[in-house]
């Protein structure tokens, strides 16, 4: 049996940074965001007699991606046991082809995973719900649980496996653009950040604090159809995170200088009337949200910065094919 799943990446306007439970990956906090329309990950498993492999982009993954993969597909067998399928003891063939920069801060592990918890799950032959398949994802990386959603999606924190899930939002009409100002691979992974962050940043606790009263914000302004609000939420709370995040021992820092001088042309955009405001993940690349209609101007801003994508609000992760 072949599974074939396709699922884009997310961009956070409330962030996600910081974990309560490492294994079972729950945050500290819950998160909002917009899936993309492009930067797909698309993946396809087949279940083997042989062990599991994994590739990725036309070569075998390294170790430590090898690992991530097998740890998850243990999940889905665990489940399958669960569900007494016969397949809970397959190995599996994972192939994934990214259509993004991979670890530059441009959310591929999120598309990945809610891809493969989508290829999986159907190949193992368990019938999840969209808000299971979301808990699933979650398991492989937390903000894959809302690449599983169409458009705008908020992560419920919860407490527990069963209660940290994501689902959808309305939120005003908007375009995204990023900015990729460097396309490599960054030096410190989300994970690693995220435990550091805990463990050094004196600002850990006013972070989750502030988090959880943001959410709250962030979904009345949603609810209000409020862009401008929406806009005004996610500059600060991108800027709380890498507060939070720079106040590590040792300081990490994603940003970087032309990182600093985007933020700034989105400044002048709106002193200029041009409607914008800029986020960060942990990567120096920028995302600037604006209005639909405001998009191009928005990209011809910031061209000089580095490579411009425009994107609108896009699919939540789904089967492509079975076979
Ligand atoms: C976010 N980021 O909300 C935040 C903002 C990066 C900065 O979610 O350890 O790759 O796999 O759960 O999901 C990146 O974290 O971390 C992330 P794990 P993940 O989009």
């Amino acid at each position: 049996m072949v599974s074939i799943a396709r699922a884009h990446p997310n961009i956070a306007l409330v962030k996600y940074w910081g974990k309560a439970d490492d294994e079972l990956i729950i945050p500290v906090a819950g998160s909002m965001s917009m899936t993309l329309d492009k930067f797909a990950t698309t993946t396809t498993v087949e279940l083997t007699a042989s062990a599991d492999s994994f590739e990725l982009n036309g070569s075998r993954a390294d170790a430590k991606a090898t690992g991530r993969t097998t740890v998850f597909l243990d999940l889905v067998r665990r489940l399958a046991a669960d569900a007494g399928l016969e397949t809970a003891t397959a190995s599996a063939k994972v192939t994934s082809v990214n259509e993004g920069p991979t670890a530059a801060g441009m959310a591929s592990s999120a598309s990945g995973f809610a891809a493969l918890a989508v290829a999986a799950a159907d190949a193992y032959g368990l019938k999840l719900s969209t808000k299971d398949l979301s808990r699933l994802a979650r398991r492989g990386s937390g903000s894959a649980s809302r690449s599983l959603i169409d458009r705008f999606a908020v992560w419920h924190a919860g407490t527990s496996d069963e209660t940290s899930f994501a689902e959808a939002l309305a939120a005003p009409e908007m375009a995204m653009v990023s900015v990729t100002v460097n396309a490599k691979a960054k030096k410190v992974s989300s994970r690693d950040g995220m435990v550091a962050t805990r463990e050094t940043s004196p600002y850990y606790q006013a972070w989750i604090d502030v988090t959880h009263k943001t959410l709250d914000e962030m979904i009345a302004a949603c609810a209000a159809d409020d862009f401008t609000r929406v806009g005004e939420i996610t500059e600060t709370h991108a800027h709380r995170m890498h507060a939070v995040i720079q106040a590590t021992e040792p300081p990490i820092r994603y940003l970087a200088p032309v990182s600093w001088q985007v933020f700034d042309e989105v400044a002048a955009m709106r002193e200029d009337g041009l409607e914008a405001y800029a986020t960060a993940d942990a990567g120096p690349n920028v995302v600037i949200i604006c209005r639909p209609d405001d998009a191009a101007a928005v990209a011809a801003r910031v061209a000089a910065y580095g490579a411009v994508e425009t994107f609108a609000p896009g699919p939540g992760a789904h089967l492509v094919d079975t076979a």
